[in-house]
């Protein structure tokens, strides 16, 4: 097997933002995941099933980013005039590369948009705008913890960060509603939110609406996160 510095070579797909005619991603995701000892590939945007196939058939990992609202219909519901625009390429790319990842065993973190779309793969759905936003919308301290989140004990996600309760920053408006098939809720916000969700039946299918790329180098949790999610990688043959 090659090896780059010490560390095995092991490829994260990362799925991407569009801006314009840019398919583009906030480089924290890529410098956390370079940082932790894996190779973030950064995904096209697009919903070509055999293109998306070929790229899981030669990945080790899947990082579902960050960004806008899913379209509220691929959880049948009727759209609320608080959500926002949906990309449907992108909902469609995700939402596929997430059933795909689940049913491959494939070790998938999601962070913000990310839990959200993995709980939609599972049949899960959202809020479209929480009625706590104010707390929870606070893109002016990205960086920073912002509210407290309850760390459920026997999760995943409670091995990860050996705490009861952690300090998170917040970027968002809408969050996990009811629970998708095989999730379990790993962490609570203090107004009962699902801050975090996993499958305990999956090597790795984490799920956090934080984000933690945002803290990796100020914050323990954060890093933690991405190094149990970089070791099941190099895990995955
Ligand atoms: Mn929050």
């Amino acid at each position: 097997m090659l090896n780059v510095e010490g560390y095995a070579v092991k490829k994260v797909l990362v799925t991407p933002c569009k801006n314009k005619n840019l398919y583009c991603i906030i480089n924290d995701y890529m410098d956390a995941l370079l940082k932790a000892g894996v190779l973030p590939v950064l995904l096209p945007l697009t919903d070509d099933k055999t293109a998306l196939e070929a790229y899981l058939a030669d990945a080790d990992g899947l990082v579902l980013t960050g960004g806008g609202d899913v379209e509220p219909a691929l959880y049948g519901e009727e759209r609320d005039p608080l959500c926002g625009p949906a990309n449907p390429v992108r909902d469609g790319m995700e939402l596929f590369l997430s059933q795909m990842a689940h049913h491959r065993n494939i070790p998938t973190l999601g962070i913000c948009r990310g839990i959200q779309v993995m709980n939609c793969a599972l049949g899960g759905n959202l809020y479209q705008h929480v009625e706590t936003a104010e707390m929870h919308q606070r893109t002016d301290v990205p960086r920073e913890g912002v509210h407290s989140v309850s760390v459920e004990e026997g999760t995943l996600l409670h091995r990860i960060l050996k705490q009861e309760k952690i300090m998170v920053n917040s970027r968002h408006h809408q969050a996990v509603n009811r629970l998708g098939q095989g999730f379990v809720a790993a962490a609570h916000a203090p107004d009962g939110l699902t801050e975090g969700a996993e499958d305990p039946s999956r090597r790795f299918f984490l799920g956090v609406q934080w984000h933690p790329e945002s803290m990796y180098e100020a914050d323990g949790n954060a890093r933690n996160i991405f190094a149990a999610f970089a070791a099941a990688v190099k895990e995955n043959s």
